[in-house]
């Protein structure tokens, strides 16, 4: 009877911490990582991270590798609702510009990437927000994106 009762216990304490874990979900904060890392998938006009979380106000070093063998990549950081107009004004402004618009709805950008290579760029996280992340090389915006969560 003992053991039995000491069994009970020890599940009802077992269940009792997997409830309380499990209740902090809601208000969990998600991790950041001010360092993050990202690549393009083989050919495809496409990111292999769609969403990033960062601490906002807080320097950001992003690193860009980019992976293909053929198509030129770059990561562009936007104002909420603007990469489609980011994305066309890239276009626009073509290559010679590496498809970076002077625009203040630009916040964040590397460079125009060659295939195989990598780029870093350095920038101070936006207010807390959402903020869209797209390649602006001609056409790539309308799949190549993301969102920077700035936590
Ligand atoms: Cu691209």
């Amino acid at each position: 009877m003992k053991n039995l009762l000491l069994v009970l216990a020890a599940l009802a304490l077992i269940s009792g911490c997997t409830k309380k874990s499990d209740s902090g979900g809601g208000a969990a904060a998600a991790a950041t990582d001010n360092n993050p890392q990202l690549s393009s998938v083989a050919e495809l006009m496409a990111y292999d991270k769609v969403e990033l979380n960062v601490k906002a106000g807080e320097k950001v070093t992003l690193t860009f590798k980019n992976s293909s063998q053929t198509l030129k990549h770059n990561w562009v950081l936007t104002k909420p609702g603007k990469d489609n107009d980011v994305g066309l004004a890239g276009m626009k402004v073509g290559e010679a510009k590496g498809f970076i618009p002077e625009s203040p709805d630009v916040l964040a950008h590397t460079n125009l990437v060659n295939p195989g290579a990598t780029d870093t760029v350095t920038f101070t996280a936006p207010a807390k927000g959402n903020y869209p992340y797209i390649c602006t090389n001609a056409g790539h915006h309308i799949a190549m994106k993301g969102v920077l969560h700035s936590l």
